[in-house]
């Protein structure tokens, strides 16, 4: 039994089947662990959803910013981009079963496996975690915004797709809270010490306005040094965090560089070059 973690796959299907076979992936004992944004941008999202369906107890995901942008176009009247490729998937007669599938997935996943050093704790988001947010408050937003994205979609992923606050406010109202906590993790690349996000920043992590820098350079209220964090979402990095427990997982493949997949149990990572434009 082997956990597999991959990054943003964005309906690279083709990469993401040979990245299975390269790791010998067996879906009746091993986990596939998904960071989110599985669909979009690339050509294959039904292909991928109608995998990933079929293995669904075998596959842990958190929501990712393409995966909400799909919800939210299907629940609500959010209204698709030029650089969408989703149309097969909203023409598939099973897109409302995808869309529920993908409704009742957290933004933050949690677990303990064994690895070659003993019982390790991993924790898994699509963007990050701001540093000033604490565990308790972490556990009770992703609780709170998953009941609300269950049990009302159109009304939650309206709130997600709102203007987002760039900082965590304690007067806020629960619709606020649940509006800056899902795009945080969704899409947080830099931010200040005391967790106020730039949003606007798309590159790696050379010429970073003044006071901020990667979340995960900041002491972090959230995660204990056990903790080992994956993350995708930034493709400029490469991978690249320099630390040790905090890794990325986007290495790009849906513009045109690879695929990546690591085995939880030793971290060691896998890499498909793109193969289908
Ligand atoms: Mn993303």
């Amino acid at each position: 039994m082997a956990n597999y973690a991959l990054g943003d796959i964005q309906g690279c299907f083709e990469e993401f089947k040979a990245a299975l076979i390269k790791v010998k992936f067996n879906s009746k004992k091993d986990f596939l662990w998904l960071a989110g944004d599985l669909i979009n941008r690339g050509p294959d999202s039904l292909e991928l959803l109608q995998y990933i369906y079929k293995i669904k107890d075998r596959v842990h995901i958190v929501l990712g910013n393409h995966d909400l942008h799909f919800l939210a176009c299907f629940y609500s009247d959010r209204e698709a981009s030029k650089n969408d490729t989703l149309t097969k998937l909203f023409a598939s007669k099973d897109c409302k079963t995808y869309a529920d599938f993908l409704v009742n997935q957290p933004l933050l996943f949690l677990k303990e496996i064994k690895s070659a050093n003993g019982i390790k704790e991993v924790l898994m988001v699509h963007a990050g975690i701001p540093p000033n947010l604490g565990f308790d408050e972490c556990i009770e937003l992703n609780d709170f915004f998953q009941r609300s994205l269950i049990k009302n979609p159109k009304k939650t992923l309206k709130k997600v797709f709102s203007k987002s606050p760039a900082i965590l406010k304690a007067n806020f109202e629960k619709s606020e809270k649940l509006s800056y906590f899902s795009n945080a993790l969704t899409r947080i690349r830099i931010c200040k010490e005391n967790g106020k996000i730039k949003y606007s920043h798309k590159g790696g992590l050379e010429n970073l306005p003044k006071d901020y820098d990667a979340w995960f350079n900041f002491p972090s209220k959230f995660l204990f040094k056990k903790t080992e964090l994956i993350f995708g979402h930034w493709a400029a990095l490469d991978g690249k965090t320099n630390l040790e427990n905090i890794i990325g997982l986007d290495t790009g493949c849906a513009w045109g560089r690879k695929l990546t997949i690591m085995r939880l149990e030793d971290n060691k990572k896998y890499y498909i070059k793109k193969i289908k434009k």
